[in-house]
């Protein structure tokens, strides 16, 4: 990577119907985060920002998971969703030959093709790697570095982050109105569920959202929340790969979504995979929300409520500092004992080592970090969209390109 580079004083263009096209690459390496931040990037540089947007992904499949309506839709006789704000490109090999755009990000390094990279000298402007999050210290010195690329275009990195100086989060500019309305909006709620069949929690209980890969630290989870006494608990657990970990930890041979068990205090819904919008809902109703990956553990922070952060693992460990990091980054107001309890409880879930004591500490911390994680919300609010970074960014890159 080499050292930032600028275009002093460049003004930002007022965006116009005729607005330059975006091409976002996608490469879905394993199950949905990386579809997952690109799609979301998509919409919100189509919806809020009227941008037209192609999206390049090489598995369509694992899209429409994610937003069946949209494909529903826009499917032609060929199956490719197009005519929208949104195109789908299928990244076929070899690629299909598109003139390249003007804005081009690459997401998660995943390498563009070789012929459009040597299209891309005289049409494209702005290229940017987006990054996986990390809230370590070093992508504030790395977010926004330039890396010479061999067609002679630089490519920026841009690193998502809770860090105020770098990428910021991803985040629709009806996110946060939707959520006040949905939480504070009992017949909007109840519309919600029964649209979705999804059961609503007990007013006074308390709700869990567990999404997570698969954990051996589940059955003592379960256990625990068996076990607690008053109110009433509600666990959520969409269909995937934690049902095999939940079947064993209920003694059940299998669970299948719409499922529902009464365990004593606890009750157990399965839940189908939902669109990504509705998936947003269900962080917004549950007061504790587990989450995985990446994408869902930002909609965990713009939820508001205590999080459980199971991170993807890397083979060299390295996942253990950026979850401390996470963890470090907001959680600096909390009492020691809140934040012990918090970052503990972090720690066991990704070790897979529960313990009743882990679970106890934090149950008991719960009520400071509800409010805690509301205030992280709003500060997190405060900071840098990412989109909004980009659109910025390749703004300034266009007016010093056309000057
Ligand atoms: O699926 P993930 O574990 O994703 C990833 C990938 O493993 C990726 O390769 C890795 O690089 C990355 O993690 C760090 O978790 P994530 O990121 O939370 O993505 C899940 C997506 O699925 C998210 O966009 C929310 C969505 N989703 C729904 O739309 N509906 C649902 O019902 C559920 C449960 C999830």
């Amino acid at each position: 990577m080499a050292a930032r580079k600028a275009c002093g004083g460049a003004l930002m263009r007022p965006l116009t119907p005729k607005s330059p096209q975006w091409d976002i690459f996608c490469r879905v390496i394993d199950n949905f985060g990386d579809i997952g931040v690109s799609w979301r990037l998509a919409r919100i540089l189509a919806y809020d920002f009227g941008q037209p947007v192609r999206l390049w992904v090489d598995n369509v499949h694992a899209l429409a998971q994610l937003e069946p309506a949209f494909f529903a839709q826009h499917r032609t006789a060929d199956q490719t969703p197009t005519h929208a704000p949104i195109e789908v490109i299928p990244w076929t090999h070899p690629a299909p030959p598109i003139l390249p755009a003007p804005f081009v990000i690459e997401a998660f390094g995943c390498t563009l093709p070789s012929d459009y990279q040597a299209r891309m000298p005289g049409r494209t402007v702005a290229w940017f790697n987006l990054e996986y999050f990390s809230a370590e210290a070093w992508v504030e010195g790395c977010h926004a570095l330039y890396s010479p690329e061999a067609n002679g275009l630089a490519k920026q990195f841009v690193f998502p982050s809770t860090l105020p100086t770098a990428g910021g989060l991803l985040c629709e500019t009806s996110l946060h109105p939707e959520r006040e309305r949905f939480m504070h909006d009992a017949d909007e709620r109840a519309r919600w569920a029964a649209h979705w069949q999804i059961p609503l929690p007990q007013t006074q209980g308390l709700s869990l959202l567990l999404f997570g890969y698969e954990n051996a630290a589940l059955p003592l989870l379960i256990g625990e929340l068996q076990a607690l006494k008053a109110p009433p608990v509600t666990l959520y657990i969409p269909e995937g790969r934690l049902l095999s970990s939940a079947a064993q930890a209920v003694n059940q041979p299998k669970l299948v979504a719409g499922q529902t068990l009464a365990l004593g205090n606890l009750t157990l819904h399965i839940l189908p995979f939902l669109p990504q919008a509705q998936f947003d809902r269900l962080l917004w109703l549950c007061d504790i929300n587990f989450v995985r990956g990446e994408d869902s553990l930002v909609r965990a922070l713009w939820a508001g409520k205590p999080l459980i952060w199971q991170i993807y693992p890397t083979e060299d460990h390295a996942h253990w500092a950026k979850l401390n990091a996470l963890l470090d980054s907001i959680s600096h107001e909390l009492s020691p004992e809140s934040r012990a309890a918090w970052h503990r409880i972090n720690h066991a879930w990704n070790q897979q080592t529960l313990s009743p004591g882990d679970w106890q500490r934090f149950i008991s911390a719960l009520p400071e970090l509800s409010l805690h994680a509301e205030r992280t919300r709003l500060t997190l609010r405060a900071q840098t969209e990412l989109a909004s970074w980009l659109v910025k960014t390749a703004f300034e890159r266009l007016q010093c390109a056309t000057n």
